[in-house]
């Protein structure tokens, strides 16, 4: 029987388990990124692991969340982290290269190697045809010590695309029509591959915003395969000697078919506020806006910025409109500058932002009050923006930069032919804000800079033998790790500060919920569907393990959240009859006896709601790995324990 893709590359990768799909599969990893406002704690981590070289082919740490430097808290992690980077065999790429995706897949990402970052959008070097994850910084640093990465062998989705995009239609309408189809939650457990004939009409960069934003779908990843196109791509960023001709079999076996005619798709968007909410711009025409936002991991190539100069040309934003833009790189914002694209966005009236996530992570150009801001980026979850009745809808570069001239949703077909940008042969590369590391004789040359606002992470203890806690907060469906643990320009600076950022936990739900939660000491969490989606920002499990969440309780969970509950020793357990999810209210004591025997013992454990005197049951289908991790109280001291 003939192999997808992601089957070709995992089994390459093997080292434990069997290629069984739903069950816990290890694999080597090849590459690592981090990024600041996950990387502090990566990097704490790697070092209690007392490992002293990164053992991965290449691991870049990547500073493009926390720019903002508003105190002197920003600026002391880069510094940890360039230090950290330097004397353990890590590459550094300076605050202004870029943001991390953008950057690896312009100088690191190699076809057919396995890369984990500790950010969700990782996969966008599936664009490449790499087998690229998103994991928590604690998995990270235990593959850059050289340890497996544990997943659920994944089901593989082929995504069959025919046709070619009709002029002004964008690989942004193409995943937002994947989203729209599977929606917030259809790719869990599952691999996106595309295949198809229209994939050659796609050049890298719209694969890659493709696979970025596949992470939206809540799958494990997505991938495109490796061809000539990626070929040139590679060849104009001077590594054409890492590409690697990459393919499923004919025969290839999925698990699924989606048929998507490239042909037939129209410019999209994805309203407030989930990006699963997809509407046509053609039903949103007329209806007024107030800001544009232009960048991200998901629209910030030169490709996207080219075609967003184009719309620009000679004209000036509505006044009504705030027009800002981010190139996604150095390199870009370098060749938009010396082609005098930079100048006609300037001409226009766009606000040029620095090469780095910006707005889409709420770190500045917050929206007026109720303000709607069209944004290429990937999230448009409630209060993400900075402004919590914000109206984020996510969009195309084209139908951004044409809407910010029009001051209306505006569908650029309406732009008429199309604008002949393609590639360059050749793009610019100074790889000069890329640090590499001191030789591995050199390290201890190296002192390793630790500001103030670095805080040891909690401890968490190992299991105890019964759980009788109260339910501290009760949330409902599609809770996002932006809920449990928001980002913003206030909060983000004290990612290396679990103690104070843990007062911020949950207050987009309830801003109570941090004092009540340490009032009651030990507490239980219940939660709806696709409890964690979104980023795979840790610190949404290490603050509710600082303020002494001991399980959460939901009717499923999202892949990455429920690893990092695992590796924070907080036990995740899901309804087996989810109408019990309507029994339980908050402040209910739950009780779950013998918990760590229970576990072992099988999948199906039980709970009592004292308060309401009921039983209920709770799947607790974990790996064996998974039951030693909690019973040791998460991964570091899983790990301690087997040292
Ligand atoms: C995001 O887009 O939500 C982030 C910020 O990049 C996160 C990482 C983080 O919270 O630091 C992600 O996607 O993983
Ligand atoms: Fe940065 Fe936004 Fe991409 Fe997250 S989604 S990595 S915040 S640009």
């Amino acid at each position: 029987m003939g192999m997808t893709l992601t089957e070709k590359i995992l089994s390459a990768h093997l080292v434990e388990g069997e290629p069984v799909k739903g069950t816990e599969i290890g694999i080597k990893i090849d590459q690592t990124l981090t990024q600041d406002a996950t990387g502090t704690m990566a990097y704490l981590e790697f070092e209690a692991m007392g490992v002293p070289r990164v053992k991965t082919e290449r691991s870049v740490a990547y500073i493009d969340h926390n720019t903002l430097q508003s105190g002197f808290e920003n600026a002391d992690d880069h510094r940890f982290i360039g230090s950290v980077a330097k004397k353990h065999g890590i590459y550094f790429s300076r605050p202004g290269n870029g943001i991390c995706h953008q950057v690896h897949l312009e100088r690191f990402g190699i076809p057919g190697k396995t890369l984990i970052g500790s950010d969700s959008h990782t996969p966008t070097g599936g664009g490449i045809g790499m087998i690229a994850i998103g994991a928590g910084g604690m998995d990270v640093a235990v593959a850059m010590g050289g340890g497996t990465y544990y997943i659920t062998c994944p089901k593989v989705v082929k995504v069959n695309l025919t046709g070619k995009l009709q002029p002004w239609v964008a690989a942004k309408d193409v995943i937002l029509e994947v989203l729209k189809r599977l929606t917030v939650k259809g790719g869990v457990g599952k691999v996106i591959e595309y295949t198809g004939e229209g994939v050659k009409t796609l050049s890298v960069p719209e694969r890659a915003t493709i696979t970025n934003m596949g992470a939206e779908l809540g799958a494990t990843t997505s991938i495109f395969p490796s061809d000539e196109v990626t070929r040139e791509f590679l060849k104009a960023q001077g590594r054409e000697e890492v590409w690697t001709e990459l393919k499923p079999d004919a025969d290839a076996v999925y698990d699924e078919t989606v048929e998507i005619n490239l042909s037939e798709l129209v410019p999209l968007a994805a309203c407030p506020h989930s990006p699963d909410n997809v509407k046509s711009i053609e039903e949103l025409a007329g209806q007024k806006i107030d800001q544009v936002c232009i960048g991200s991991c998901t629209n910030s190539s030169l490709l996207d910025m080219m075609k967003v100069a184009y719309i620009l040309k000679g004209k000036t934003v509505h006044p009504d409109v705030s027009l800002a833009i981010a190139p996604g790189s150095k390199q870009v914002l370098n060749m938009l500058a010396n082609n005098g694209a930079l100048a006609i966005m300037i001409d226009a009236g766009a606000r040029i932002l620095e090469s780095a996530c910006g707005p889409c992570i709420g770190m500045g150009q917050s929206p007026n009050s109720k303000g709607i801001s069209l944004r290429t980026f990937n999230r448009n979850f409630e209060g993400r923006s900075g402004t919590k009745d914000g109206q984020i809808y996510l969009v195309s570069p084209e139908t951004a930069a044409v809407s910010a001239l029009t001051g209306v949703f505006t569908d650029p077909r309406t732009l008429g032919a199309a604008a002949d940008i393609t590639l360059p042969e050749k793009f610019t590369v100074n790889d000069n804000m890329i640090v590499p590391p001191v030789s591995a004789e050199d390290m201890d040359s190296v002192e390793v800079l630790r500001g103030p606002n670095i805080k040891p992470f909690p401890v968490s203890e190992p299991l105890a033998e019964t759980i009788d806690a109260k339910v501290s907060l009760k949330v409902g469906d599609n809770i996002t790790t932006d809920h449990i643990m928001p980002a913003g320009a206030k909060i983000l600076p004290l990612r290396s500060n679990i103690p104070k950022i843990s007062e911020y936990c949950f207050a987009v739900c309830d801003e109570k919920f941090h004092d009540r939660a340490l009032e009651m000491g030990k507490s239980v969490l219940i939660g709806g569907s696709n409890y964690g989606q979104g980023s795979s920002r840790e610190h949404a499990a290490l603050a509710p393990l600082y303020l002494g969440v001991k399980a959460v309780i939901t009717k499923s969970f999202a892949r990455i959240h429920m690893a990092n509950l695992i590796n924070a020793g907080i036990v995740p357990l899901t309804f087996i009859n989810e109408a019990d999810y309507d029994k339980i209210d908050q402040t209910d004591e739950i009780k779950i006896e013998n918990i760590g025997k229970q576990i072992a013992a099988g999948n199906v454990i039980k709970a009592t709601d004292v308060t309401k005197g009921f039983d209920f049951e709770l799947n607790a289908d974990f790996s064996d790995r998974q039951k030693e991790m909690l019973y040791a109280g998460g991964l570091l001291n899983y790990t301690k324990q087997n040292a």
